[in-house]
């Protein structure tokens, strides 16, 4: 599993477009999202940079942890 540091989350809306925006690029991925920790974790078959540029493109800052 891919854990990426994701800022700017604050609530299950977020949590919903970033598992969303990550499903887009690969239904198959799963995604796990700790509020709290402000982090994602990804388990899939996309490189750091494409889930990366998913999470990005859904107007959130991150990086790989
Ligand atoms: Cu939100």
């Amino acid at each position: 599993m891919q854990v990426f540091n994701v800022q700017g989350m604050s609530c299950g809306h977020c949590v919903k477009a970033i598992t969303n925006a990550v499903q887009a690029k690969d239904p198959a991925a799963s995604v796990r999202v700790d509020l709290a920790a402000k982090e994602v974790g990804v388990e899939s078959a996309m490189s750091a940079d494409q889930v990366i540029e998913a999470i990005r493109e859904e107007g959130y800052e991150v990086k790989l942890v």
